[in-house]
């Protein structure tokens, strides 16, 4: 017997429903947004991440980061002693960085326009690798050139408490939920707020193990 795409819960079948929940006045989560896509979408992440592994990567003042970072597309973000900068080139391999699969450029866009953002071309993937234990602190986003576009992340594996917050680090911040398939859109008037991550908790994703993989879409240059 075929399975009946509309039986919503029909117990072999996880089907969720697409979700959009404003978190500012520019910022939307899509919920389970890139779920339809998530199988080549993982393909096209393994082969990224085996021609540009991830690192830790040294912050300016010397710290080590708690997630794994690579990057793929014409840009790619990288930190060191000297600062944080865009590069075409990945010091590691001392080639540039892999291109962005279609099915990520595709996801980026169709995510963007959902909230708002028409024609949104990410020229730079960032990908962050969260184990267990790993955070992000708060920050702001400042290296790209154009403030105009929008960010567009999506959350892979392990949940995380997303910290979304104000334009001073001391503003309180709204904590936010982000599950594997969700993408969030950040943009306009909210592209330069403060956020992070809280330290992930131990657990195990059925797909991604004991992990999370976040993925920022750019405009860098
Ligand atoms: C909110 N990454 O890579 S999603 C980062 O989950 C980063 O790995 C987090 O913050 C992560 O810089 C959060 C991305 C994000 C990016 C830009 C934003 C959230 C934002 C700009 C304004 C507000
Ligand atoms: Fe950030």
């Amino acid at each position: 017997m075929q399975p009946n795409p509309f039986d919503l819960f029909s117990d072999h079948e996880p089907v969720q429903q697409p979700r959009n929940e404003q978190i500012g006045e520019q910022s939307w989560v899509l919920r389970g947004f890139a779920l339809p896509r998530i199988e080549s979408l993982l393909t096209q992440l393994a082969a990224i991440l085996a021609a540009a592994p991830l690192r830790h990567m040294v912050t300016p003042g010397g710290f080590s980061m708690s997630v794994g970072t690579s990057s793929c597309g014409a840009l790619g973000w990288i930190t060191d002693r000297s600062g944080y900068r865009y590069t075409r080139v990945d010091p590691l391999s001392g080639l540039p960085w892999p291109p962005m699969p279609t099915v990520f450029a595709e996801l980026a866009h169709a995510a963007a326009e959902r909230a708002g953002f028409a024609d949104f071309h990410a020229d730079s993937c960032l990908i962050n690798r969260y184990v267990p234990g790993a955070k992000m602190s708060l920050h702001q986003d400042k290296d790209e050139k154009a403030y105009a576009a929008p960010i567009v992340s999506l959350s892979l594996g392990l949940p995380a408490m997303f910290l979304f917050g104000g334009f001073a680090r001391s503003d309180k911040s709204q904590r936010i939920p982000l599950l594997h398939g969700d993408m969030v859109v950040w943009g306009g008037v909210d592209r330069l707020r403060f956020h992070g991550v809280l330290p992930i908790r131990h657990g195990r994703h059925p797909q991604l193990g004991e992990q999370r993989i976040n993925l920022t879409f750019r405009l860098a240059g």
